[in-house]
């Protein structure tokens, strides 16, 4: 192997090699490190087929047939869309034509918070990619297409093994019509913590730069002086702020007095106040039900002068009626997913609201021949990612009482299993309840979700009660998340937080009640650049600066594993999860025009090393990869 590692070190074969060929090329002594794109692309494959994917069953890569792709040949020219008018009247002139016009405008959601919501973030940009084109040359009179932001950025770097930037750009060259919308946690950026105030601008200026249109802001604690900065940035850079209000509680029922229709009527022109082009109303959780619906909208309609857009979950099985209510009282837009990708924990399904509005005069521009054909994509796409649905498989009318967001539930579950409480869901489920309570009620959105989920947790764990979190808890080492929250690093809860139980959990320390960016020092870019040159050894683009400075530990690993494998997300969805079937041939178009022929011939038997010798064949010529045996 050492040999063949040398006649094919790319500097070997480039000729570019002199005396100094082994000083320089260590690593041929030891293990192949400086791979070229085909021997690391190999590793990975073999490695998945001999390891398996974290998180997927390892099992015999099923066969699966290949997505049904619409036929869109006849359409030669991409249609233009809510994007030109953006780019050619600006922010103001695209709120004014949506106020304009009198049909209910959609956002299709398919490409983030469907898939967030029903396959933990997993969709890969190779499944977007293949798909956008198709979208915006069939459904172009959308108002957007929610596709970044929310879990995908740090879930593409940490289990997808890709750049997040990467699928933005990819996915604006191939839908150049429809406006991008991304969702924004404010301070929080995309991530579950605050960041300092010039990391949110520098991040909101690269996004829009990158391709974001509309920025979805919130705040998970819908604390308006923590989403200022975020509104001005997106201002700032000519794109449209879309500030949302978290939706929580039951605004008709008498008894939950803390989030009435004043608490939203207040908020929403603060928000107006504050800069937003449109409102949205972010129903997290699917609470919002549908005569509460028509209230809201209706009485927020006469409240500010800026459209309104609204986001819900279906968990319940009530989405379309809501949406209906809604449209009746004069929402502008709404969200909802293509139809294989709708329902439960995601968004309500577009093809279901085409025909429930079919005699409208508000139904949308959209035609149901392309919602169909884009769901078939969408149905044969799925079934690559069955090892990440959530099992929930009827609607769910317990949501009313848990309030758990669609986001959260199939992570949340997730993380009971990890820690061995996967049998005691149910329990977990009634003491989320019970903690929102004990917090006094608060909003529940990442990362606050985050925070009473992993207090429930806790609390499970240890068989604590109520009272004896507050009898005990001086003697309690809490979740730090929990701590973090209480000591206001999230932000300020309507109401302020329950003062006994913050006693208990800070011990002593006083909590803050600034916004926390104004107590975190800016981000040093040129120092990042500088540490980040010297730990990759090349040139560092701004997207990786942010990356880094977001999540410097993911944002490494990542790093890593492209060393090691290449750039995997070319691989199809199969491959990237399964590895490879024995004989099995596939391409890989590593770049455009550039496309490899790999056949997996056999794998050996494992060695005393512990490592396994896959054997392939590449553009036809043998080739081998030894694999560690993790089993
Ligand atoms: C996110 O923040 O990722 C959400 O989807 C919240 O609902
Ligand atoms: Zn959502």
């Amino acid at each position: 192997p050492f040999l063949e590692n040398v006649v094919k070190h790319p500097k070997f074969m480039n000729g570019e090699y002199d005396t100094s060929f082994i000083d320089t090329t260590p690593e041929l002594f030891v293990f192949p490190k400086r791979k070229d794109r085909g021997t690391k692309m190999l590793t990975y494959i073999g490695n998945v087929t001999v390891n398996g994917f974290p998180g997927v069953e390892k099992r015999k890569k099923p066969i699966f047939t290949n997505p049904r792709m619409p036929d869109v040949s006849r359409i030669t020219e991409i249609p233009s869309g809510t994007k030109q008018i953006l780019d050619e009247r600006g922010a103001d002139g695209l709120v004014s034509w949506v106020k304009d016009q009198k049909k209910v405008l959609l956002t299709d959601t398919t490409f983030r918070d469907a898939h967030q919501s029903l396959l933990a973030t997993r969709v890969r940009t190779n499944d977007l990619k293949h798909i956008a084109e198709p979208t915006a040359k069939l459904i172009p009179n959308l108002f957007s297409i929610e596709m970044w932001g929310g879990a995908t950025f740090d879930v593409a770097y940490r289990f997808l093994s890709e750049n997040p930037w990467d699928r933005l750009l990819i996915l604006r060259d191939k839908a150049p019509n429809v406006l991008f919308q991304m969702l924004l946690r404010a301070s929080n950026a995309v991530g579950y913590k605050n960041y300092p105030d010039n990391l949110i601008k520098e991040f909101v200026e690269k996004s829009s730069h990158a391709g974001i249109d509309v920025f979805r802001i919130f705040d998970s604690l819908n604390w308006v002086k923590g989403m200022t900065l975020a509104i001005d940035a997106v201002r700032n850079s000519g794109k449209l702020a879309e500030a949302s209000i978290c939706y929580t509680g039951d605004i008709n029922d008498p008894s939950r007095t803390k989030y009435d229709l004043q608490y939203y009527q207040k908020m929403a022109k603060e928000l107006e106040n504050s800069g937003a082009h449109i409102l949205a109303i972010k129903d997290m959780a699917g609470l919002l039900k549908p005569q509460s619906a028509y209230r809201l909208i209706s009485t927020l309609k006469e409240t500010v002068d800026i459209p309104i857009h609204l986001h819900t979950h279906d968990t319940s099985g009530n989405g379309i009626y809501l949406y209906a209510k809604a449209i009746e009282a004069g929402v502008d837009i709404v969200d909802v997913a293509i139809s294989s990708m709708a329902g439960l924990t995601s968004q309500p399904s577009a093809n279901s609201l085409y025909y429930a509005l079919e005699d409208m005069d508000r139904k949308p521009d959209v035609s149901i021949d392309a919602l169909e054909q884009l769901s078939h994509y969408w149905e044969d796409v799925r079934k690559y990612y069955s090892d990440f649905e959530s099992g929930m498989n009827s609607p769910h009318s317990e949501i009313y009482m848990h309030e758990m967001p669609g986001g959260q539930y199939s992570n949340l579950q997730q993380q009971a299993k990890a820690v061995g409480l996967g049998a005691r869901w149910e329990e977990v489920k009634e003491m989320y309840r019970r903690v929102n309570d004990m917090f006094g009620d608060i909003v529940k959105v990442t990362p606050s979700s985050k925070v009473v989920g992993d207090m429930a947790l806790f609390m499970v764990q240890n068989n604590l009660s109520e009272q004896d979190v507050i009898e005990k808890g001086e003697t309690i080492d809490f979740p730090d998340s929990v701590v973090e929250l209480f000591e206001g690093y999230l932000g300020q809860p309507h109401g302020g937080f329950p003062k006994e139980l913050q006693r208990v959990i800070l011990k002593g320390r006083t909590p803050i009640t600034v916004r926390p960016g104004e107590l975190l020092d800016d981000v040093d870019f040129e120092a990042v650049r500088n540490e980040l040159f010297e730990t990759l050894n090349r040139q560092v683009t701004s997207h990786e600066m942010i990356a880094y400075a977001l999540y410097p530990k993911v944002f490494l690993d990542y790093q890593k594993k492209y060393e090691q494998y290449g750039n995997v997300s070319v691989l199809d969805t199969p491959t990237f999860f399964f590895g490879m079937r024995l004989g099995e041939e596939i391409q890989v178009e590593i770049e455009q025009g550039k496309t490899l022929m790999v056949k997996l011939v056999s794998i050996g038997q494992p060695q005393k090393d512990g490592t396994r010798v896959v054997y392939f064949e590449l553009n036809g010529q043998p080739r081998e990869v030894h694999i560690k045996d993790e089993s």
